[in-house]
């Protein structure tokens, strides 16, 4: 019988991730924005790991059902770490993604390939009626110097991960979901579900 599990989450390029990493294992999964009505949370953890344990806490005590969400971003180490766990805010919430991704190329233009590196991290946390998980992926690689692509969201089109040459924009999507910080970091997860659950 397949487990139902609800993904605390309104961004669809997560949701159609996470449906698709997790989709060869028994989950019936459903997602914010099959649910309406519920209240928003603040994100203002510190963490990676604080956000995603508050978004999955938040809305486990408002549907008593499991839950797992999860919290993500862009470490780049040329901007020192920046946009880090606030990625979504970065340059305004509601600034075009487009718009934020050409900043951050042009913030970096000159920067030497060596100096290129980033990495992407996932956590993602898991709450139920009696206990609190949290499992972290990271991905690395570096910023091109121009966007390319148009597969995946959010800072896709400028990220190219360790051992290829083509952006998240440009791979196909099955890439990124087998070697992504989400794919990762499900991975983990899962492996400890199907051992404790
Ligand atoms: P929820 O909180 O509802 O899950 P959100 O978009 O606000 O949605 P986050 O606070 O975790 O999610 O912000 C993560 C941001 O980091 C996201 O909006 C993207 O800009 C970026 N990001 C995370 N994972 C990414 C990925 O796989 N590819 C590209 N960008 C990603």
């Amino acid at each position: 019988m397949k487990r139902k599990i609800i993904i605390a989450t309104k961004n669809k390029g997560k949701i159609k991730e996470f449906k698709k990493i997790l989709s060869d294992k028994e989950f019936e999964i459903s997602s914010l924005l099959d649910i309406s009505d519920l209240p928003g949370i603040n994100e203002d953890g510190n963490s990676f790991e604080d956000n995603a344990v508050k978004k999955s806490g938040h809305i486990f005590d408002l549907t008593g059902k499991p839950c797992i969400a999860d919290d993500s971003g862009l470490e780049i180490d040329y901007l020192d770490g920046a946009p880090g766990v606030k990625s979504s805010r970065y340059y305004g919430i509601s600034t075009p993604q487009s718009v934020k991704n050409e900043k951050i190329i042009s913030m970096m233009k000159g920067a030497k390939e060596n100096k290129r590196g980033a990495q992407f991290i996932c956590v993602v946390a898991f709450t139920d009626n009696n206990e609190k998980k949290t499992f972290e992926g990271v991905c690395k690689g570096r910023i091109s110097d121009k966007q390319k692509g148009s597969n995946g969201f959010g800072y896709d089109p400028i990220f190219i991960p360790e051992e290829f040459d083509k952006t998240f924009g440009e791979l196909d999507e099955d890439v990124k979901n087998r070697i992504s910080h989400r794919a990762k970091a499900l991975r983990k997860f899962y492996n400890w579900f199907v051992k404790n659950k």
